[in-house]
């Protein structure tokens, strides 16, 4: 069979890949043997995780040599994130495993002593061939698009590939890297179309419909062209397209959360709680009343898609009680949402090695898979990271590998592995008083007029706490592989009154990785001040989405009449 080809090897999500083609009106198939490949009329490579492992899959699954066959024949080729990086000679991630060579250049590490890496958000593409190439493989002036990787091949005029294949560039911090090549009928990405919106959508269409794809003879004819500019319009060919200077367009990003669990009545249900209690005050005895529900899971997904989130979490909050594999509705819930949403979703909930009712053992890396496969672009671990941590101190400061962290990140990449902190907040009148923990000053005394606190970290959903802080549990799981905090607070929790300052800026300050603030937010502002005082990367909220109190619209026009780059609300 010709057509559409998905080159899969199996190694995170492309199910919403699928469902973006699908939606555009195409067919895909995905290829099976190493013969499918050269029977494609396009072909699409989603490289996810990491760069040795993807290249590996590709030698021993025997798809290598036809993969080079294929692009060598000038078909139409799209290759995504690693599915990019592959094509160049090698990789710092990798050292000693060649890549596909077939575009000079090294993939490197980006410097984490400045920003935060992974590059993981939402960032503009300035092409350097050309705004007409450039719109012809879908891609637009000043949209942002999504990026996550801690690795790319960095911009060096004059070098080989930027001079022949480099389309646009894109700038992380003080780092200027390639965000996508085209040549011929190549045209890969960095970032991931299929996570980014609209605008990703339509760069997507542009490959499927052909528009994209000019032939090498055209491509050589337009590089040699003298120059040409169309008399009123903004069609200039390279190579005389002069580009603008790079410039850092990250966006902070807005992330809506859906604590999701079943309620009395059997229905999966988006619950909110204040303080972690999501029961609605009730005339029973213990005064406890129903489970609140302010919706269901799959259709707020999608409003908060369509209202400009540029990133859903669902937190399966009572999974510790069941096995997750059991917990079918939870997998179909992201089955649906894929389906309508376009940008990356996050799982958090029963992420940990677990026994099913009759006893078979799931270890936490199957768990994770099958959430990758159901739609999920991050797994979020909460209590598990917390029993890791407190192993990694005990081994005297490392992993022993098996932890949830270590097996998920070294197979997926740690970029699809998000820590989930439920801290509460313990006052102490002196540093003194609890000398094993980190202490820092209270931003308010505490209820005895303690000047001082520490942070514990909790599991189960804050039932438990544990002899560990917050900043512990984060070097910990930073050093374990992890690629991101989802920074909690069990006392702001629901309470409108803005976000912990002080203790995301203790975690911002002692990390590297990005982190998401959380809880508290009660109004626009309170978002401003969380991405002016702690320099956060995101800021999630919960609350004032589900009751319509702040719209996402506001908050984030609020970021930007403050000076803080958001990502435009899709149309
Ligand atoms: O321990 O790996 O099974 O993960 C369980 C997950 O479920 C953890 O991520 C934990 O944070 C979450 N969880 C467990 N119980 C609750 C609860 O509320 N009773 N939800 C819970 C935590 C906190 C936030 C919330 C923000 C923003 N919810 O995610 O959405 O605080 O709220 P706001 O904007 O309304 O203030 P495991």
């Amino acid at each position: 069979m010709s057509g559409i080809y998905l080159l899969d090897y199996g190694a995170g999500n492309v199910r919403s890949l699928v469902n973006a083609v699908k939606k555009l009106g195409y067919d895909i198939t995905f290829v099976k043997d190493p013969s499918d490949i050269l029977k494609a009329d396009k072909l699409i490579f989603p490289g996810v995780g990491a760069f040795g492992s993807a290249m590996t899959s590709l030698v021993t699954k025997g798809y290598a040599e036809p993969l080079k066959q294929y692009i060598a024949s000038n078909k139409p080729f799209m290759g995504i994130c690693v599915g990019m990086q592959t094509l160049f000679e090698g990789s710092d991630e990798s050292p000693s495993v060649p890549g596909l060579g077939v575009i000079p250049g090294r993939v490197q590490l980006f410097d984490s002593t400045t920003k935060a890496v992974p590059h993981m958000g939402w960032n503009t593409a300035r092409t350097i061939q050309g705004l007409e190439r450039a719109q012809n493989c879908g891609l637009e002036y000043k949209r942002t698009y999504y990026f996550v990787h801690s690795f790319a091949i960095p911009f060096n005029e004059g070098s080989p590939e930027a001079k022949e294949w480099a389309l646009t560039t894109t700038q992380y911090g003080d780092q200027v890297f390639i965000s996508s090549v085209r040549r011929g009928n190549v045209f890969c990405t960095q970032f991931h179309p299929e996570k980014s919106g609209f605008a990703g959508v339509n760069v997507l269409k542009a490959f499927l419909s052909g528009e994209t794809a000019i032939g090498v003879e055209a491509d050589v004819a337009a590089l040699t062209a003298p120059q040409i500019l169309v008399p009123g319009s903004l069609s200039i060919l390279a190579p005389s397209y002069v580009p603008e200077p790079s410039k850092d367009e990250f966006t902070k990003r807005i992330v809506a959360c859906l604590d999701v669990r079943a309620n009395d009545q059997g229905d999966l249900v988006v619950t909110k709680g204040d303080q972690y209690d999501v029961r609605e005050q009730g005339s029973s005895e213990s005064g406890k009343g129903d489970v609140r529900n302010l919706g269901k899971p799959v259709e707020l997904a999608r409003r908060y898609f369509e209202e400009g989130a540029d990133e859903i979490t669902f937190l399966n909050i009572t999974s510790f009680r069941n096995c997750p594999l059991m917990d079918t509705p939870m997998l179909e819930v992201l089955r649906r949402a894929s389906e309508t949403v376009f940008v990356p979703l996050t799982i958090g909930g029963g992420i940990k090695d677990v026994v099913d009712p009759d006893g078979k053992l799931h270890p936490a890396l199957e768990v994770a898979g099958e959430y990758f496969r159901s739609g999920a672009d991050k797994v979020s671990i909460g209590s598990d990271a917390v029993y890791a941590a407190e192993k990694f101190y005990a081994l005297g400061g490392r992993g022993d590998g098996t932890s949830a962290i270590e097996t998920i990140a070294h197979a997926y990449g740690s970029q699809a592995v998000v820590i989930s902190v439920d801290p509460k907040k313990i006052y102490v009148n002196s540093p003194s008083d609890a000398p094993t923990h980190h202490v820092i000053e209270a931003q308010q005394p505490g209820p005895n007029g303690e000047k001082y606190c520490w942070y514990q970290c909790t599991v189960s959903g804050g039932r438990e706490g544990r002899d560990l802080d917050v900043r512990q549990l984060v070097v910990a799981c930073q050093t374990l592989g992890a690629g991101e905090i989802l920074l909690n607070s069990m006392d702001q929790d629901g309470m409108k009154q803005g976000y912990d300052l002080k203790l995301i800026q203790d975690v911002r300050e002692a990390i590297r990785i990005p982190v998401i603030a959380s809880s508290g937010a009660g109004a626009a502002q309170h978002f401003v001040d969380v991405f002016q005082k702690t320099g956060v990367e995101a800021a999630l909220a919960a609350g004032i989405f589900h009751r319509r109190e702040v719209p996402l619209e506001e908050v984030k026009e609020t970021c930007k009449k403050n000076n803080i780059r958001v990502r435009n609300i899709d149309a």
